[in-house]
């Protein structure tokens, strides 16, 4: 389709893979726009395919030039449709055309970073390494299989033993980085909570440098919940103010917004990577309206407290009080600041950073997806029970979970895909990727 498109539009098939001047006409012959033509053919080209590139003046002439093109019987790419082509014939697996989206949207230096890594196929090789390593402990659990007056002994053998902790380690490694990479790549969502008046909109105002938020001395000032993103430590960080968190009282309107707001907040805490609970210091020194509010906390959320208004308050940041509800979250990290000077702000920024912080710090992280997370988690928890069967002599059930640990692997390339996952995939991508 290409070089038969090529021979009409400039006359003739430029020379594989070089810069070739010419003058582009309509069907009337009249001159379209001029520019570069490259013609890349099959298999040299990035899709794998016959591929024809133009390069001609911006504006509503590339429009005329594309009508062009489709009335010689070219059509337009669908959204992430060139990378979706590059994957099905194989030029690159499923996990480089997701870092290439990935790079395009990437929200910070440090993301976009990563994403070249996974698109140069860095994190594809940390997956086929461990696939590799796995297909080896598979072929020997399945040769033992078919041998089974020699099992037992060999399914007591240190070898298989230590064959079997190698790959888990290696899935490990590769699991702990995909899970640095997908923060990395998504970003870390950071909720500011606490009571009306705690200076929840005072603390975000002062993170992100203006006055984002409105701040007054009413209780309930902040109803929507405000995002604004800043950058930390090259980690994207995604910051929300909220609704100050409170027991409602009476059922007028004025209430049914305030009630709207604290809902909008409660969603916004049950998707956070990480909360500030800010506490008014001076008020709560104990820090007992976070205590009440532990178990409302979805489970696993990381909490920093911090004590609010310091430059009113005596404020005492040992972790404590033993006899709340929930010991371990009450013993989340405080720090004591005062949104209104900006004393202690030093110290919470360095907090987060320390949050959000490992994965830059790791260094060469390469970005990776929830979705690769998943698989990979899946995958370690096949190996673990692997371990179990292997340790109950039950060498067909290792071998079933090994199976399906090296399919969760393949899920991560793209091995065996169905066309509602690339779907997904590629709908998400802009269009001409
Ligand atoms: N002294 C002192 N006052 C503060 C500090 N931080 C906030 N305030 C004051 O506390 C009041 C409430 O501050 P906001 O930032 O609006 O509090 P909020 O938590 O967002 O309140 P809601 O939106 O109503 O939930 C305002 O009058 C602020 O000026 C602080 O560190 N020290
Ligand atoms: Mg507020």
């Amino acid at each position: 389709m290409a070089p038969a498109i090529a021979q009409t539009l400039l006359g003739s098939l430029p020379a594989p893979r070089e810069a070739t001047f010419g003058r582009w006409r309509d069907a009337a012959g009249e001159i379209i726009d001029s520019g570069i033509a490259i013609f890349f053919p099959a298999p040299g080209s990035f899709t794998g395919e016959d591929v024809l590139e133009l390069q001609g003046h911006a504006g509503l002439i590339v429009e005329a030039l594309i009508e062009r093109v489709v009335e010689l019987g070219a059509r337009r790419a669908r959204p992430g449709e060139f990378s979706e082509r590059a994957f099905l014939n194989d030029k690159i697996d499923l996990a480089q055309a997701e870092a290439i989206a990935d790079l395009i949207d990437a929200g910070s230096r440090g993301a976009a970073r990563a994403a070249m890594r996974s698109l140069q196929g860095e994190f594809s090789a940390r997956v086929q390494a461990t696939r590799a390593a796995l297909t080896h402990l598979r072929v020997y659990v399945e040769a033992a299989i078919d041998f089974p007056e020699e099992e037992i002994d060999f399914l007591a053998s240190t070898e298989l033993a230590e064959r079997v902790a190698y790959v888990r380690e290696l899935l490990g490694e590769v699991l702990q980085a995909a899970r640095r990479g997908a923060l990395l790549t998504r970003g870390l969502t950071v909720v500011i909570a606490g009571r009306p008046n705690a200076g929840k909109s005072t603390l975000m105002n002062q993170l992100v440098g203006f006055d984002a938020a409105i701040v007054t001395p009413v209780p309930g000032t902040t109803r929507d919940p405000l995002r604004a993103t800043l950058e930390i430590n090259g980690v994207p960080v995604e910051l929300i103010d909220t609704a100050g968190l409170r027991e409602q009282g009476g059922a007028n309107e004025h209430d049914a917004i305030e009630a709207e707001g604290i809902r909008r907040a409660r969603d916004a805490i049950a998707r956070a990577d990480h909360v500030l609970y800010v506490v008014d210091a001076a008020e709560d020194p104990d820090a007992y309206s976070f205590a009440e509010e532990c178990d409302t906390l979805p489970e696993g959320v990381v909490v920093t407290l911090v004590m609010n208004k310091s430059d009113i308050a005596v404020v005492d940041t040992a972790p404590g009080g033993g006899n709340a509800a929930d010991a371990s979250a009450m013993d989340s990290p405080r720090i004591a600041i005062s949104a209104a000077t900006g004393a202690g702000l030093d110290a919470l920024r360095a907090r987060l950073a320390s949050v959000a912080g490992h994965a830059e710090a790791a260094g060469g992280t390469f970005s990776a997806r929830a979705r690769h997370v998943e698989a990979l988690e899946r995958a370690a928890q096949q190996m673990d029970a692997a371990c179990r069967q292997l340790a109950a002599k039950q060498g067909e059930l290792a071998a079933f979970e090994l199976r399906g640990a090296q399919a969760s692997l393949g899920e991560v390339l793209g091995d065996v895909t169905s066309d509602e996952l690339l779907g997904h995939i590629f709908r998400s991508f802009c269009i001409g990727k």
